[in-house]
């Protein structure tokens, strides 16, 4: 059932940096849609991410069927619920909410997807997902039933992370929520750097070059856009260059 060639199944390489772009379902045309693929045809992309904290149209099953049929890019879920699992992707980030204390999305609906994950032939993703506050109230917290890290408490993130980390998770999501007022503060990412070895996933309101810098300087190993690229698709292209900017940087030093 693994039907992967090996570059797919480990799409993530240690020490590059990487650049995920989140299409929602709900919030996409077809046409807009595949001038997103064609983009990342021309500037690369890591990831395609695939979800939302609230999927209200019945359009992600079509979605995927498209980004297959157009793309090479892997496509990994990123799912609300056990409801969204879907095995025509590559992948799924299956998301422990670590800064939550909802057992359901810590372990409950965990439990109710294994048996179709094990049947999926899905590449799983264990992740630490750390919700920031970002200054309002996002769709994820509220759906969740969870209170977001507070904004200015890096300590809290970093313990938080490496509490993941110890349980065995292997990669850590800080997420400030689609279309966050302003991102996870550079210090925040740095401290939660410095306290885990995994993998660092960042994103929420990453909509300007600068932010997404900051970001990668502060330590994130996969930026992820979503909002922005919806509202200016040609961003994906700036950030495609931005990362790969980073990684010609790494290439020349090795
Ligand atoms: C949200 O991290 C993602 O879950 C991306 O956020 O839509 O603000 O880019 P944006």
């Amino acid at each position: 059932p693994f039907n992967y060639d090996s570059q797919k199944a480990q799409p993530y390489q240690a020490g590059r940096k990487h650049f995920a772009v989140l299409l929602d379902p709900d919030n996409l045309t077809e046409a807009s849609c595949l001038n997103i693929i064609a983009l990342s045809e021309t500037h690369p992309i890591d990831f395609f991410f695939v979800g939302g904290s609230l999927i209200t149209s019945q359009n992600q099953a079509s979605l995927i069927r498209l980004l297959k049929a157009h793309t090479n890019t892997p496509i990994i879920l990123f799912p609300s619920n056990s409801q969204h699992i879907d095995s025509q992707a590559d992948g799924i980030l299956l998301l422990s909410l670590i800064s939550g204390r909802n057992p359901d999305f810590l372990i409950g609906q965990h439990v109710v997807a294994a048996p179709k994950l094990k049947a999926s032939g899905l590449q799983v993703y264990p992740t630490g997902y750390m919700l920031i506050d970002t200054g309002r109230q996002t769709t994820a917290s509220y759906m969740s039933g969870t209170t977001p890290i507070p904004f200015d408490k890096p300590a809290i993130a970093a313990c938080t992370a490496m509490a993941g980390e110890l349980l065995g998770l292997k990669y850590i999501y800080m997420d400030g929520g689609s279309g966050a007022m302003q991102p996870i503060s550079a210090s925040m990412i740095g401290e939660v750097r410095k306290a885990v070895d995994l993998p660092l996933v960042v994103g929420g309101g990453i909509n300007s070059i600068a932010k997404a810098t900051a970001a990668l300087n502060a330590g994130a190993d996969v930026i992820v856009v979503g909002n922005h690229i919806e509202k200016n698709p040609g961003f994906l292209a700036e950030v495609s260059s931005l990362v790969a900017s980073y990684n010609v940087a790494l290439d020349v030093r090795r």
